[in-house]
């Protein structure tokens, strides 16, 4: 007998967006929650998938996160600056609201940046950087975190994992996406380490007294390592710059003064970049969308394989044969939607 229950994307969508209502959330909040955090299960990722569910209705009743918030796009003639408030919301409705302007000015101006402010966030950017790519746009996403990483040389959590995604539009082909987490793996990955009572690999976390650890309470107590030692570090703080400092909203170490915690979800900006490549290629050699392709050829061509094929085949599967989820991550999911911000400590 299975212990597993498949159901359709838009099957659970209903569900997350029935908990997500069922708990206080408008229409607007809880609709994008529930696609974001769909879209992380149904492509296998997750680390941003259901089990957020809990932080975001955790963040909701500690009364950090408005439920009831309406974002508010903020434009300005002639700007290539597109500016949403979340009003305290979760930032994808107010992705979801600022991103026709954005690619409304990046078509005009070849450039355009939207500016996500005052937001809880807490998903994958890779959603975001795709939508981008339906547009026929490329495009960069970043936002900081709370402090949880520690920078290169150093031993206390100061920087966050700041997410960076890359977005790169392709004819008849999923887009060319990476995106990843400035520490060596995304928090998320060591709570469900520790959830499933597994080790950490070597060189993702130190413990409180900055000892290489490979125990997820210790790396939670103590600190994570940034990918790739003194690189990883300075994009990270490239990103504190950009999407904390730059935008006007809080950095990781503010964040977490802020929260006080790091079991509610995050509250700062978002930075997202959007570039037209025909606009940037123009008056130049050859077209930048096949010039593209030859070096993806290139590239797989040698056994490699493109970010995020392993999430377009998990897609494809989902999209085909529904989503499984085990019989634990159901009855969480009924326990959420039966007792709302009651199933939250
Ligand atoms: P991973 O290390 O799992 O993946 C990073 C990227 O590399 C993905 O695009 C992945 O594609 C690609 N990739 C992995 N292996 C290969 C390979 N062998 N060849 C080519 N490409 C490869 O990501 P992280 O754990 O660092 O981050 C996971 C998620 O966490 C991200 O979506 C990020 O946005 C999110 N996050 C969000 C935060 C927030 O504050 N909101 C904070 C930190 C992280 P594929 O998926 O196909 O494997
Ligand atoms: O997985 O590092 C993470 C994370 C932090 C905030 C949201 N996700």
């Amino acid at each position: 007998m299975s212990d597993n229950t498949t159901l359709t994307v838009p099957a659970l969508q209903e569900r997350v967006n029935a908990i997500f209502r069922n708990a206080g959330l408008n229409e607007t909040q809880a609709g994008a929650l529930a696609r974001v955090i769909v879209a992380g299960e149904r492509d296998a990722c997750k680390s941003h998938g259901i089990y957020r569910i809990e932080g975001a209705l955790r963040t909701v009743k500690a009364g950090k996160v408005k439920p009831d918030a309406v974002p508010e796009l903020l434009l300005q003639e002639g700007s290539a600056i597109v500016k949403v408030n979340a009003k305290g919301g979760f930032a994808n409705p107010a992705f979801e609201l600022g991103l026709p302007a954005l690619v409304e000015r990046t078509r005009s101006c070849g450039l355009a940046a939207l500016v996500i402010n005052d937001c809880t966030h807490f998903s994958a950017l890779w959603s975001e950087a795709e939508a981008l790519t339906e547009q026929g746009l490329a495009g960069l996403v970043m936002c900081p975190s709370y402090a949880t990483v520690a920078p290169t040389g150093g031993n206390k959590p100061l920087l966050g994992t700041n997410p960076f995604a890359f977005a790169w539009p392709r004819v008849g082909q999923p887009p060319y996406v990476f995106d990843f987490a400035t520490s060596v793996a995304a928090r998320g990955e060591i709570e469900l380490h520790r959830r499933a009572g597994k080790s950490l690999p070597e060189g993702w976390a130190i413990d409180a007294d900055g000892n290489p650890t490979t125990d997820p309470e210790a790396a939670l107590a103590g600190a994570m390592l940034p990918f790739g030692g003194h690189k990883g570090s300075a994009i990270g703080t490239m990103i504190e710059l950009l999407a904390g400092i730059m935008i006007g909203d809080l950095t990781s170490p503010e964040v977490l003064d802020y929260l006080g915690t790091t079991t509610l979800a995050p509250f700062h900006g978002e930075l997202i970049i959007a570039f037209s490549p025909e606009a940037f290629a123009a008056g130049r050699p050859g077209n930048p969308f096949a010039r593209a392709e030859t070096l993806f050829e290139a590239i797989v061509g040698q056994g490699a394989r493109l970010p995020s094929q392993r999430r377009y085949v998990a897609r494809a599967k989902s999209e085909a044969d529904g989503i499984t989820l085990t019989d634990v991550e159901i009855k969480q999911l009924e326990r959420l939607f039966a007792l709302g911000l009651e199933a939250v400590a």
